[in-house]
């Protein structure tokens, strides 16, 4: 057991959480490595969400406000670590959820579901598999056709660059959250939050009612410039850290 007064406690019980979504079947093995990572990063950031990750969720609940038919897309490491407020945040903007995984298995997909549905998620998309995302090869193309084929808007935590790009130039806005800004999902969403998934989707709920004109949001927005903020922010943060 870990002593909470461990200096790490939190974040080596978060690690806990994704050992455990691995032994029930939810996250793949491989979302530990992929964990490991955006762990890093949440070091290089100072663990909290920064300046710069509150403009991109103020702009991605923008997103959501006009969209027409808006969609979550939720695999094994979001579900484990936020499965409750995506639900939450799904039933606020009336967002469809589907789960759509990388390392596809029906399984797996299954058990998603009932996770999502033990928090109040209804109608929970990603068993039909009757569309695909057009351009990409393999299993990680299919996808629901009521779901993100036929969304306007996406969010798409955790993502990989591939997919990220095919769901753009299927016309998609994409709007993902990944700790690492240098990450080709974050290059290329339309909306990238630098930030942990547990953290972001609980201030998109606490933000929601904030954000009155959205296409103004949406005009004065610059995703590169504001990667080109989160990285500037780890710069200056390791330059000054003991000075
Ligand atoms: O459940 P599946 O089959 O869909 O697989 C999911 C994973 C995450 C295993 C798969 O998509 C994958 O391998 O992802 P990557 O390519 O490793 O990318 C994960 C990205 O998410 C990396 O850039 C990490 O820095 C980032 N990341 C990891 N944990 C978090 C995160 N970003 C935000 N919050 C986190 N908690």
């Amino acid at each position: 057991m870990i002593p909470k007064s461990h200096p790490r406690y939190q974040s080596l019980m978060i690690r806990e959480l994704i050992k455990e979504g691995v032994e029930k079947g939810i996250v793949h093995i491989t979302g530990l490595i992929a964990h490991g990572r955006g762990e890093a990063f949440d070091y290089l950031i100072g663990e909290k969400t920064q300046p710069f990750a509150i403009k991109a969720i103020e702009t991605a609940i923008a997103y959501f406000k006009i969209a027409k038919n808006p969609i979550i897309s939720v695999n094994g490491n979001t579900a484990i670590l936020a499965g409750k407020e995506i639900v939450k945040f799904a039933n606020k903007t009336g967002a469809k959820i589907e789960v759509n995984l990388f390392h596809r298995s029906v399984e797996r997909i299954k058990k998603i579901i009932r996770l999502l549905e033990s928090y109040g998620g209804k109608n929970i998309l990603g068993l039909e598999g009757d569309a695909r995302i057009e351009g990409l090869e393999h299993d990680r193309a299919i996808c629901s056709y009521e779901g993100i084929y036929s969304a306007d808007v996406i969010l798409v935590p955790l993502e990989d660059g591939d997919r990220c790009q095919a769901l753009k130039n299927m016309g998609k806005k994409v709007i993902t959250i990944d700790l690492n800004p240098l990450s080709r999902t974050s290059i290329t969403a339309d909306v990238t939050i630098v930030d942990n998934v547990m953290r972001a989707i609980p201030k998109m709920l606490e933000m929601y009612e904030k954000v009155k004109e959205p296409e103004k949001v949406i005009k004065n927005w610059d995703n590169r410039k504001n990667l080109q903020e989160a990285l500037d922010f780890i710069c200056n943060r390791l330059k000054n850290m003991f000075k």
